[in-house]
């Protein structure tokens, strides 16, 4: 691993930097692939997966390479948690609610075809194949913290784009106030839909102007390959300054809505999860605090939790979304 110091200061590795030499040139030949508009090559690879899931590190699923991102805060210098964490340490309740239920079940998901349904109050509505969201807007790489509710981070280097791009491409009507993301909800391959946790499908939703926000990521990839199954593949949602729970996995349909749309959580528990979830230590969830947490990785016997940021750190970039709100009411 290379920690490069040079040319641009950062401290951490890139998945550039990590990940072997080989796969970086299969990743080049892909690039050129899909320069050429051969999105269904990156489909291929993705259903070759399985058979791939053995090896230990990136090098298993298909290559899906980004350049470095230059959307202000969207690069953070913290080194990114190990690959093994974050494919291993997950929750996707479809799969179950183990954290390591998802590792085991989700590689049951089929992620080819598929397709990503745009509705409600748009221009331009209608079913967006994975090929061509692929292609929509150039890959980014992107190193962002990720804060659970449940009091753990991880910092993980994913690959994807704004979703303001898809936003832009489909015009929203000027009645259009909120977005609704809807996830898969497959119980021939999802053990966890047979019990009743959640409303399923489990559904997200973001305010126009948050999901607007360039940090707000459409991700395809991590680790410079395409998602493993377990962290939302073949297309989530990342909110980097919202709890954990808002970035949506596996979505299968993105709404343009009038009024706030209710949450899978939301539902579950009003009174523990708002609508805005933004990562506040200072805002307590009723049944613990949120002032600290817990980086994986960092778990130490004397390891100190670190001090939970408003916002997850992101404040210079998202806090002017929520000017003279009140953030204890709409937590
Ligand atoms: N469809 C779906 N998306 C989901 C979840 C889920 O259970 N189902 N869990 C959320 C929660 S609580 C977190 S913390 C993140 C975890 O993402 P990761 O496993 O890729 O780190 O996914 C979020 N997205
Ligand atoms: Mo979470």
């Amino acid at each position: 691993m290379l920690i490069r110091s040079g040319r641009d200061g950062l401290q951490h590795p890139l998945s550039s930097d990590i990940t072997p030499r080989a796969v970086y040139q299969g990743r080049r030949a892909l690039l050129r692939a899909m320069a050429a508009g051969a999105g269904g090559s990156v489909l291929a690879a993705w259903a070759e997966r399985d058979a791939l899931a053995q090896a230990p590190g990136p090098g298993r699923l298909a290559p899906l390479p980004g350049t470095r991102s230059t959307v202000p805060g969207a690069v953070t210098m913290e080194k990114p948690t190990a690959y093994d964490d974050v494919r291993g340490y997950n929750n996707f309740y479809e799969f179950g609610t183990d954290k390591d239920d998802p590792a085991r079940h989700a590689q049951r998901l089929k992620t080819d075809p598929w397709s990503v349904q745009v509705e409600g109050l748009v221009h331009k509505p209608g079913r967006l194949a994975l090929e061509d969201l692929l292609k929509l807007s150039p890959m980014e790489e992107r190193l962002y913290r990720l804060r659970c509710v449940e009091g753990w981070s991880m910092v993980i280097p994913w690959a994807g784009y704004s979703l303001s791009r898809l936003i832009e491409r489909v015009q929203p009507q000027g009645s259009a106030k909120y977005v609704e993301f809807v996830t898969l909800a497959d119980k021939a391959v999802m053990p966890g839909l047979r019990g009743s946790v959640l409303d399923w499908p489990y559904t997200e939703g973001l305010r126009l102007d948050e999901a607007r926000h360039p940090l707000t990521l459409l991700a395809f990839g991590l680790y410079g390959e395409v998602l493993p199954p377990q962290n939302g593949a073949p297309v989530r949602l990342v909110v980097p300054w919202k709890y954990g729970f808002k970035s949506a996995k596996s979505i299968v349909a993105i709404r343009f809505v009038e009024h706030e749309p209710r949450t899978a959580w939301n539902k579950a528990a009003a009174n523990e999860y708002g609508f805005y979830s933004n990562v506040n230590p200072e805002v307590d969830h009723p049944r613990w605090s949120q002032a600290t947490e817990r980086r994986i990785g960092e778990d130490g016997l004397f390891t100190k939790k670190r001090k939970t940021l408003l916002f997850n750190g992101y404040e210079a970039q998202v806090g002017q979304l929520y000017a003279g709100m009140d953030l204890r009411k709409n937590y």
